[in-house]
C-alpha cells in the first residue's frame, strides 16, 4: 500500500475513534432521577450525636458512648420545621467523622446501642426516615468514610468491608434513599473504593443520587459547590468535565442554619442566619440553578432549639411569599402567541419549545397596564439537555428594548434580580441557545418597598 493512502485510512480510521468517544457537553442529558432531584431544590441535612453534648464540630472517635442521652427526642418536630421552611427531603448523618452510629449497626458497638439513650434500644435512622415520610418528605443519609473511631481505618481493605456492610444495613433496612451523601472531609490523600461500594448501594437502591467530590467518587451523580458559604457562583452549567470525562452532574450546595457550626452549641443563638441572609442563600443556590442543603442540629433534649424552629419557617414563608406572587399571571399579561402560555402559567409540568432546529427565540408578554418588577425567575425543561447559552430579559421602551439583565445559563431555576423597573411590554430573549430552548417557567416578581417581604 502506498504511504499516503496508508495515511489517509489511519486519518480516517482516528477522525472515526476520536468522533465516536467525543463528548459534547451540549448533547448530555439528564437521568430522570436527576430532574426529579433537581426539581426537589432544597433539603437539609441534620447532625445529631455524641458531638452535640461535647460542644465539639469533629469528634475524635474517643468519646463515650454514654455521653449520647438526649432527654426527649422528638423526630416529628423535626421534620415538620423542615416542611415548614419548604424543604423536600432530609438526610440524617447517621454517622460523623467520630464513629459513633445512629443506627444500632451489627459492625460496631460505638453507637446508640451502646447509649444510655432508650436504654441503647433506639434508632434514630429509623425514627428520623419514619418520621419524614410521615411528613411528606424524602429521606436520605450521610454515612462518614473518614472515621476517627473504627480501629480498621488503618487497613484500608477491611474499612472498605466494614463501610460497605454499613451501607448496606442502611440501604437496604430504612425504604427508598433520596440521596446519599458522601463527605470527603479528613479523607485527602485516602483511596477507598467507591467503585465496589456505590456499585452495591445501587442494586438496592438504583435511585439515589449519589452526592460526591471526583477525589472520592468518579461517578457522582451530585457535585459539590465547593464552598459552605451557601453561594453559587455563576455561570453554573449542569454538564462539566471532571476526572477526564463529561457528565450531568448538577450542583448542591450545603451551608448550615448557624454560621460555621453543624452541631448544636450552647449559648449559639448569636450565628442563627437572619431571614434576609437565608433570603441571599435562596436567591444565590436555587436561583442560580443549584440545590439548597441548610444545615440543621437538634439539641441535647433531641429537639430543634424553638429559635431555629421559628427562623425555619420565616425563611419558608419569606420565598412562598415573594416568589408566589407572579406578575404575569396575576396582572394577566398577555403572551406574544398563544403557545408561549405554556411558559407562562405557573405550572411546572408545562413547558414552551422553541421551534424545533432553532438557536434563538423569544417570550414575549404585554400587561394591561404597566408593572413595576425587580426580579425575574426563568426554567428551563432540562430533560433535553441545558440549552440556553445566552439570554437577557428585556423591557419595551420608547420604541425599542432594552436589556435589563444578561447572564448565559438557566439551567433548572435563575433568578434574576435588578433594580424595579416599570414596563408594560417584556420579554425573554434567548439569544444563542445550543439547540431548541424549553422554557418552563418565565415569571415576573416584586420586592417593592410598599411591600417588602424581608
Ligand atoms: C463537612 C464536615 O466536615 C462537617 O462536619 C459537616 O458534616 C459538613 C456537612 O460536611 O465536610
Amino acid at each position: 500500500m502506498k504511504k499516503s493512502v496508508h495515511r489517509l485510512l489511519v486519518a480516517v480510521l482516528l477522525t472515526f475513534v476520536i468522533s465516536a468517544h467525543a463528548q459534547n457537553a451540549a448533547d448530555l442529558k439528564p437521568s430522570p432521577q436527576q430532574t426529579a432531584w433537581q426539581d426537589l431544590e432544597i433539603g437539609v441535612i441534620i447532625h445529631f450525636g455524641t458531638n452535640t453534648f461535647l460542644d465539639r464540630e469533629w469528634g475524635d472517635g474517643t468519646a463515650d458512648p454514654k455521653v449520647f442521652n438526649p432527654s426527649s427526642v422528638d423526630t416529628d418536630q423535626w421534620m415538620k420545621a423542615v416542611k415548614a421552611a419548604g424543604a423536600k427531603y432530609a438526610v440524617l448523618v447517621a454517622k460523623h467523622h467520630d464513629g459513633f452510629t445512629l443506627w444500632p449497626s451489627e459492625q460496631t458497638d460505638y453507637g446508640v446501642k451502646s447509649s444510655p439513650w432508650m436504654n441503647g434500644k433506639g434508632d434514630l435512622v429509623r425514627m428520623a426516615s419514619d418520621s419524614a415520610r410521615a411528613n411528606g418528605l424524602k429521606f436520605g443519609v450521610y454515612l462518614s468514610p473518614w472515621d476517627r473511631h473504627e480501629p480498621r481505618y488503618k487497613d484500608p481493605k477491611a474499612y472498605d468491608e466494614y463501610y460497605l456492610k454499613q451501607l448496606d444495613e442502611l440501604a437496604t433496612g430504612y425504604g427508598n434513599l433520596a440521596e446519599f451523601w458522601l463527605d470527603g472531609a479528613g479523607s485527602v490523600g485516602r483511596k477507598y473504593d467507591f467503585d465496589s461500594i456505590i456499585n452495591e448501594l445501587r442494586t438496592y437502591q438504583p435511585n439515589t443520587m449519589v452526592f460526591a467530590d471526583v477525589a472520592l467518587f468518579k461517578y457522582a451523580d451530585l457535585r459539590w459547590v465547593g464552598t459552605e458559604s451557601g453561594a453559587i457562583s455563576y455561570e453554573n452549567w449542569n454538564v462539566i468535565d471532571r476526572a477526564g470525562y463529561l457528565r450531568w452532574r448538577p450542583i448542591e450546595a450545603d451551608t448550615p442554619l448557624h454560621k460555621l457550626h453543624w452541631f448544636w452549641h450552647p449559648n449559639d443563638e448569636s450565628t442563627l442566619k437572619s431571614v434576609s441572609e437565608l433570603m441571599d442563600v435562596y436567591n444565590n443556590t436555587v436561583g442560580h440553578g443549584g440545590q439548597l442543603m441548610l444545615g440543621i442540629a437538634p439539641d441535647r433534649t433531641g429537639r430543634l432549639p424553638e429559635a431555629d424552629v421559628k427562623r425555619l419557617k420565616e425563611f419558608g414563608d419569606a420565598v412562598r411569599q415573594l416568589y408566589s406572587h407572579n406578575l404575569i399571571v396575576d396582572e394577566h399579561a398577555k403572551p406574544a402567541s398563544a403557545d408561549e402560555s405554556a411558559a407562562l402559567d405557573n405550572d411546572l409540568d408545562t413547558f414552551w419549545s422553541a421551534p424545533s432546529g432553532s438557536h434563538h427565540a423569544t417570550i414575549e408578554v404585554t400587561f394591561p397596564k404597566p408593572i413595576t418588577f425587580d426580579r425575574a425567575l426563568t426554567m428551563e425543561w432540562l430533560n433535553d439537555g441545558q440549552h440556553v447559552q445566552k439570554y437577557a430579559i428585556e423591557v419595551y421602551e420608547n420604541g425599542s428594548w432594552r436589556s435589563i439583565a444578561e447572564a448565559q445559563a438557566i439551567g433548572h431555576k435563575k433568578i434574576d434580580i435588578f433594580q424595579p423597573v416599570t414596563a408594560q411590554r417584556v420579554r425573554l430573549n434567548l439569544l444563542s441557545t445550543s439547540a431548541e430552548a424549553h422554557i418552563r417557567e418565565f415569571q415576573l416578581f416584586s420586592n417593592d418597598t410598599n411591600r417588602r417581604l424581608y
